[in-house]
C-alpha cells in the first residue's frame, strides 16, 4: 500500500490501521499522535512492566484500539481491530530483524520511525512549519545540537533540540505555540526508518564503530548515517577531517541547488567554516568568500570548553544555523551561553590529588578514547554492554596511561580479552563479580552496588596524581536504566566514599 498521500497533518489519516512497536518515549508520542489524527492504533511492547501498564492505560483512555504487553506479542504482526495492519511505526530500539518487524516487511508494509511520522505531519493548515536542521554522528551529537539550539535562541528564534537527545520530535511538532526551527539529533536507528525527510541542512559529525549488533554490520551502520543527507535542500555539511563524511555528501541525492559545506579545526578552504589564529570563521555563507572570511567567535568565547572537539562541534553547529541565516553575533552569543549537559567528562570530586571524573556518556570506544587521552595517569572504570565492538585499538593506544582498570558490566569478557592482549602489565579488577555475578539484571539496586564496588576498588589502587575516570566505552543497559543513571550511581558512590573516609588532617 502506498502512503504518499499522508504528507500533512490535514491528510486523510482517519481509519488508517497502524501498529506501533515500543511504548517508550518515541512509541508513546507516536501512538498518541496517530490516535489524535484519527488512526486505529495497536501498540506492542515486549515488557509488561508497571510503567508500561500505566502508559497503556493512558493510551486506551485516549482511544488506542489495543495495547499488547509482554514478550509473547513480539513474535508476530498483530491485526488492527480484526483487519490487517497497513503501517508500522517503530521505536528506534527495535532492530529490523525483530520477528514482528520482519513480518511487516514480508507483508510489504512500510516501517517508519517517529521522525518519519513527524516529518509527514509537520505541515498543518494555519501554521508555518518549523525548518529542520538535522545531525548525526558517533560522538559529539548532543553537544552540537545543544550549541545549535543555543545559537538559534541567541538570534531570538523559537528553537528546540529534539530527537535522540531525549525529547521526541513529535512533542515539538504538537507544541501549541510552534517553533521557528527544530534541531534534531538523530541516531542511526531513527535514520534507518526515516524515508522522506527533506531538511534545510544536515551533518554527519564523524563516524566510528558503534551499534554494530543492531545494524548487523559496520557497513549497514554507515549507510544508515549517510541517509541523513538525502533530500537536503540548502546545506549538506561534512567534516573535512573525516573523509568518510565527505564521501557521504558526494554520494547523497540532495535537492538541486543544495551546497556542500565543510567544517575544519584548521584554516578553512572556500565553502568551509574553520579556525584561523584562534578565531572561528565562515568562508561559506558570505558573498565574498573567495577573498575573505566572516568572524564568528573566538576561542575565548568557549571559556573552559575550548577543547578541540568542542570547537569542531561549534563549527558544525554554526554551519547548520548559518544555513538558516543566523547572524555571526548570534553564533558567538550561542557559544558563550551554552551550558554542557551532565555526564560528559564531568569532574565529580578531587581529594588527595586524585581527580574523579564521570564520563558515563562515553558509550563506545571512540568516545572513551577522547576522555582517556585527556589524562596522564588513569584508573579506568570501564565495561558494560559492548554492542559487538572491538576494544583492541582503544586498549593498545592508551595502555601506557593506565594505572589500573576496574571492570563493570555484566559481561566483562570483551574488555578483559583486549586488556590481556594489549596491556598485559596493567592490573585489572572486577567489580561485577560477587552477589550480582555475571547475570546481573538492569535493576537500579544491582547497578548501584556494582558501581560502589568499582569506586572502592578504584580508591584502593589510585595514587596521588591519578585520575579515576569512569568512561565505560560501552552502553549501560545491562546493569543500569540509562547512561544518566550510571553516571548518577558513580556520583553517588564517590560521595559516599568521600563521606566514609574523611581526609586525613
Ligand atoms: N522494546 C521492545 N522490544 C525490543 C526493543 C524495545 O518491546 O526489541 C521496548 C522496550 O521494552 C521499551 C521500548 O521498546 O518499552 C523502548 O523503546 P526504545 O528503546 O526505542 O526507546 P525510547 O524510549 O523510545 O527512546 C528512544 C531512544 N532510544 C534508543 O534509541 C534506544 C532515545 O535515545 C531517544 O532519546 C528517544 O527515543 C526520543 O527520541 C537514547 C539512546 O540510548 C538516549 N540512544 C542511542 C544512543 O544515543 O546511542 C541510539
Amino acid at each position: 500500500m502506498r502512503l504518499d498521500h499522508l504528507n500533512s497533518w490535514d491528510a486523510d489519516w482517519a481509519g488508517l490501521r497502524v501498529v506501533v512497536t515500543g511504548l517508550g518515549l518515541s512509541g508513546f508520542s507516536a501512538a498518541d499522535t496517530l490516535i489524535e489524527l484519527g488512526a486505529r492504533v495497536v501498540v506492542v511492547d515486549g515488557r509488561d512492566s508497571e510503567e508500561n501498564r500505566q502508559r497503556a492505560d493512558t493510551l486506551r483512555i485516549v482511544g488506542a484500539a489495543d495495547v499488547l504487553l509482554g514478550a509473547e506479542h513480539q513474535g508476530r504482526l498483530p491485526d488492527v481491530e480484526g483487519e490487517p495492519a497497513q503501517l508500522v511505526v517503530t521505536s528506534p530500539g527495535w532492530n529490523p530483524r525483530q520477528p514482528l518487524l520482519a513480518a511487516a516487511y514480508d507483508a510489504g508494509l512500510e516501517v517508519w520511525s517517529d521522525v518519519e511520522l513527524a516529518w509527514r505531519v509537520r505541515e498543518r493548515e494555519g501554521r508555518t512549519p518549523a525548518e529542520w536542521l538535522v545531525l548525526t554522528g558517533t560522538n559529539g551529537k548532543t553537544t552540537t545540537v545543544g550549541m545549535a539550539e543555543s545559537m538559534l535562541q541567541a538570534a531570538g528564534l523559537r528553537a528546540v533540540a529534539v530527537g535522540n537527545v531525549g525529547t521526541p520530535v513529535l512533542d515539538a511538532i504538537r507544541d501549541p505555540e510552534g517553533y521557528d526551527v527544530l534541531v534534531l539529533e538523530l541516531s542511526s536507528f531513527q535514520l534507518h526508518y526515516t524515508h522522506t525527510m527533506s531538511p534545510l541542512a544536515s551533518v554527519v559529525l564523524n563516524i566510528a564503530e558503534d551499534h554494530v549488533d543492531w545494524h548487523g554490520s559496520f557497513e549497514e551502520y554507515r549507510a544508515a548515517k549517510a541517509r541523513i543527507y538525502e533530500r537536503t535542500r540548502a546545506a549538506a555539511v561534512f567534516n573535512a577531517e573525516a573523509p568518510e563524511t565527505v564521501r557521504m555528501v558526494e554520494d547523497a541525492d540532495v535537492v538541486e541547488g543544495c551546497r556542500a559545506i565543510g567544517f575544519t579545526t584548521d584554516v578553512p578552504a572556500v565553502s568551509m567554516l574553520g579556525l584561523v589564529d584562534g578565531l572561528l570563521v565562515d568562508r561559506a555563507y558570505i558573498a565574498e568568500r573567495r577573498e575573505s572570511a566572516a568572524e564568528l567567535a573566538s576561542l575565548e568565547d568557549f571559556g573552559e570548553l575550548a577543547a578541540r572537539h568542542n570547537v569542531a562541534n561549534a563549527l558544525a553547529a554554526a554551519a547548520l544555523v548559518r544555513a538558516y541565516g543566523v547572524a555571526p553575533e548570534a553564533v558567538r552569543d550561542g557559544i558563550r551561553n551554552y551550558e554542557p549537559g551532565a555526564h560528559r567528562i564531568q569532574a565529580v570530586a578531587r581529594r588527595d590529588d586524585i581527580l574523579w571524573i564521570n564520563d558515563s556518556k562515553a558509550t563506545n570506544p571512540h568516545a572513551a578514547a577522547a576522555s582517556l587521552g585527556a589524562f596522564r595517569s588513569v584508573l579506568w572504570i570501564a565495561g558494560g554492554l559492548s554492542k559487538g565492538v572491538d576494544y583492541a585499538d582503544l586498549v593498545a593506544e592508551h595502555a601506557a596511561r593506565l594505572r589500573g582498570v576496574v571492570l563493570i558490566g555484566a559481561d566483562p569478557a570483551p574488555l578483559r580479552r583486549a586488556l590481556a592482549e594489549h596491556a598485559p602489565d596493567v592490573p585489572v579488577f572486577e567489580a561485577a563479580v560477587g552477589e550480582t555475578g555475571t547475570d546481573a539484571v538492569p535493576d537500579d539496586g544491582a547497578g548501584a552496588a556494582v558501581m560502589q564496588r568499582a569506586v572502592r576498588l578504584a580508591a584502593d589502587h589510585a595514587q596521588p596524581g591519578d585520575t579515576v575516570l569512569m568512561a565505560p566505552a560501552a552502553a549501560s543497559m545491562d546493569q543500569f536504566a540509562s547512561y544518566a543513571q550510571r553516571g548518577h550511581a558513580f556520583i553517588e558512590a564517590v560521595r559516599v566514599l568521600m563521606e566514609e573516609t574523611p581526609t586525613e588532617p
